[in-house]
């Protein structure tokens, strides 16, 4: 392990998401799916870390761990609790929220959509039906004439393809489909839904003269897909379909508002650049065998609690190539891992960011990276027992504390750099 260095002008923090770490709300489609019996260890979204009722003590964290950025999440269920009736106290409690960031020189960066729906437009069909893209122009707006003085940086949607997939063909998340006809008029509107939310940011923010540089883009969830075998030609050429229908056409579909099969075809929003940085949530390899075109991880390869694959080196292929294809400042808007025992978590962060210093070096533009995630939560179908934080979370008492990884990521946030003392108080056993 060698010491390192990232540019001056890098900046580091958290990423959560609302339904995540709020608690409180019964009124999303996730607490349904949690009151249906579909989380493994039981536990439900209701609960979570109570951050609504906590915001200044988490926000007090991220300071304490030298934040400049925080990535946070809007429930939309919160805000317009029942289709056109928006709550203007859900809103000036974002508000509130978001003023303390200010106050505390932590500089948010908004999610309008992270996997959750308010049970309203669940009911009437969501993402499917193509109407939600009127709904959620409607929702945006609400959000920006309100916020826009304050917030510059938005996600209009968080990894679109993990909601689809989930939800709409493995039938795991909610509303527990399986059919690829679905996914796709899903996957179609998701796009819809980030073009029109994309111009209508721009404009508002235009329009009243809001400070800051308007910064817009979407969290993509993007996966490094590798032939099982790299010999074998039909494993490259199944690793490739899997890339391609996985992530590769949404994502370019939502970037130009060229709809490419299977999400659609021609520009019905009109064609353009609907993007102002890379937004890149980067956790894990799979490894495609063409027979059953299954994904596997590759055996050998360390893996996480969940069984994901640790592999940093992805990150470094994934900027370079997402760069190529779209050349605009990258923003790593999640990356982190499950690590209940906190055994390895350190050396995951320092193995990601050396490679993201090496992508500075040879001049790739990666600006930003937010950790997933700042505490343990509520990590959607695997419940509490998942733990990603960089603080250990007890539900029960809802206590907060300080893991050593925490620490070490703390110290890199302040220093922009890996030490050998680092080195050696953190990674070495
Ligand atoms: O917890 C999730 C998050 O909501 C979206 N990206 C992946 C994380 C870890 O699974």
């Amino acid at each position: 392990m060698k010491a390192f260095k990232l540019p001056d002008h890098f900046l580091l923090g958290s990423a959560t998401a609302a339904t995540q770490i709020e608690g409180g709300d019964k009124n999303n489609s996730w607490y349904n799916w949690c009151e249906k019996g579909h989380i493994k260890d039981r536990s439900t979204c209701l609960r979570a870390n109570d951050h609504w009722n906590r915001y200044k003590e988490d926000i007090a964290l991220m300071e304490k761990l030298n934040h400049k950025v925080y990535r946070m999440g809007l429930e939309w269920s919160r805000i317009e609790p029942q289709e056109g009736r928006f709550d203007d106290e859900a809103i000036a409690h974002y508000r509130d929220e978001i003023t303390l960031l200010l106050e505390k020189g932590i500089k948010p960066l908004v999610t309008l959509h992270h996997f959750t729906n308010p049970l309203w437009l669940e009911r009437m069909g969501g993402f499917e039906d193509k109407s939600v893209v009127w709904y959620f122009e409607r929702y945006v707006k609400y959000v920006v004439e309100r916020l826009g003085d304050l917030v510059s940086e938005y996600i209009t949607i968080n990894e679109p393809n993990v909601y689809a997939t989930l939800g709409y063909y493995f039938g795991v998340w909610p509303p527990g489909v399986k059919s690829i006809k679905r996914l796709l008029k899903v996957y179609r509107n998701m796009a819809l839904c980030h073009i029109t939310a994309y111009k209508l940011i721009h404009k508002i923010r235009k329009d009243n003269d809001f400070p800051g540089k308007t910064m817009v883009g979407v969290a993509n969830h993007v996966r490094i897909f590798d032939p099982y075998n790299k010999y074998n030609p039909l494993d490259i050429l199944a690793a490739k379909i899997m890339d391609y229908l996985f992530q590769g056409s949404l994502t370019k579909s939502m970037a130009t508002g060229f709809l490419r099969p299977p999400v659609g075809l021609g520009a019905p929003k009109g064609g353009g650049r609907y993007f102002d940085f890379i937004g890149i949530n980067y956790y894990t390899r799979d490894s495609i065998r063409f027979k059953g075109f299954r994904n596997e991880v590759m055996p050998g390869t360390p893996r996480n609690d969940l069984n994901w694959e640790i592999y940093p080196r992805g990150l470094y292929r994934i900027c370079k190539k997402y760069y190529r294809l779209f050349t605009a400042p990258i923003w790593i808007t999640e990356n982190g891992t499950c690590d209940g025992e906190d055994r390895f978590r350190s050396r995951f962060i320092y193995d990601h960011l050396y490679e993201i210093s090496k992508l500075c070096k040879e001049g790739i533009p990666v600006e930003r990276y937010y950790h997933w995630t700042l505490m343990d939560n509520f990590e959607w179908v695997e419940g509490e027992s998942a733990r990603f934080g960089l603080y250990h979370v007890d539900y029960d008492t809802q206590v907060r504390t300080l893991r050593k990884s925490g620490r070490f990521y703390g110290e890199i946030c302040k220093r922009l750099e890996v030490t050998d003392d680092m080195i050696d108080m953190y990674l070495k056993d």
